[in-house]
């Protein structure tokens, strides 16, 4: 497309990529071997061809989340969570990001015996490492998970408040993810009630398989920020609120596609969102197993709409000032 080059240049902020779902099946067999995991029975986990050919096929977000939870057990130390971090900040740089907020998973290791000193120490140090070579500004998003307990949950904010990480930035923001129909919509109500008292950054995934009541739940229990949000589209009056209140939409398009959300990229509110002004950024979700980082989130987006020099510049600009960072560095991207 004859765009490429501009949405390459183009300084790029990610706000949604689950780190978990950053792992390659290259690397899941490299750390399968390093930590003498065995891999589950099911033949599709083979040899890294047949993993990969799986991947193409998922049937829902429930189908991929139990890929995506078999493939991050062999994440046991804290090298291995560091090492998956910067892998994944190099591609991130390539694909010409300068600021990236990156989500993990701690519920998920720890019900598998990972400590959480292991989990945040590894990323945090890949963050730092990051910010020294490649000169990108990073943030972490603990995620929680709506498959597991709320008394887990609750576990693991106890322990990012006994380990001030708060305060001291190594956790910066609060996420909820994982399947979205099933459990209450509200289940961490009490958490971020008490996070919003301490004016914690919180997002939730919701509007991905979910109506927009979910959006509207999120909203309610203080998310200043709706990962994908796509059918938003659906209820007019809530979408005007968003608009109102510069709500970002993390939207990750591949994803949509690969989840079955919709059927194809052209099937996305792109237009709609922009007529409405609705903020959303473009982002790459589980670029390990949708089959695309940032850069190739972006270039579907063109090559399904189109859109000009001019709607791109809206959409850089909100990505960067909707990002969780200081002013300073949002005038070092502008
Ligand atoms: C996720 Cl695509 C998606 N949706 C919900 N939760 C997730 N966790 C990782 N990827
Ligand atoms: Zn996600």
């Amino acid at each position: 497309s004859p765009l490429h080059e501009f949405l390459e240049g183009l300084p790029k902020c990610e706000h949604h990529v689950h780190l978990e779902g950053t792992l390659e099946p290259e690397l899941i067999f490299d750390l399968a071997t390093r930590n003498g995991i065995t891999l589950p029975t099911d033949p599709v986990y083979a040899s890294v061809e047949t993993l990969k050919q799986r991947y193409e096929h998922f049937s829902n977000l429930d189908d991929f989340l139990h890929f995506y939870f078999e493939g991050m057990a062999v994440l046991r130390k804290e090298q291995d969570f560091a090492d998956l971090a910067w892998a994944y900040f190099q591609k991130a740089h390539a694909d010409g990001v300068h600021h990236a907020e990156v989500f993990f998973d701690p519920q998920v290791h720890e019900s598998r015996g990972v400590p959480y000193d292991t989990i945040v120490t590894g990323f945090s140090n890949g963050c730092k490492r990051a910010e020294t070579e490649l000169g990108l500004s990073t943030r972490l998003i603990l995620c929680f998970v709506r498959h597991l307990p709320v008394s887990s949950a609750k576990e693991v904010y106890d322990e990012i408040v006994a380990h001030n990480h708060f305060e001291s930035g190594v956790v910066h923001g609060l996420g909820w993810s994982s399947s979205e129909v099933g459990p209450p919509k509200d289940m961490f109500r009490e958490i971020y009630a008490s996070a919003a008292q301490k004016n914690i950054p919180l997002t939730a995934h919701a509007g991905e398989e979910g109506d927009p009541t979910y959006i509207s739940t999120a909203l309610e229990l203080g998310a200043q920020r709706i990962d994908h949000g796509i059918r938003l589209v659906e209820d007019e009056e809530l979408m005007r609120r968003v608009a109102r209140e510069s709500i970002l939409l993390t939207v990750c398009p591949l994803s949509n596609v690969r989840l079955r959300c919709v059927t194809s990229v052209k099937e996305l509110p792109i237009r709609r969102f922009l007529e409405a002004g609705v903020k959303f950024s473009i982002n790459s979700d589980d670029p390990a197993y949708f089959g695309g980082y940032i850069l190739d989130n972006y270039c579907a987006v063109q090559e399904a709409f189109n859109l000009n020099v001019l709607e791109w510049r809206i959409i850089a600009e909100n990505s960067v000032q909707e990002s969780w960072i200081e002013d300073s560095r949002k005038a070092e991207m502008l």
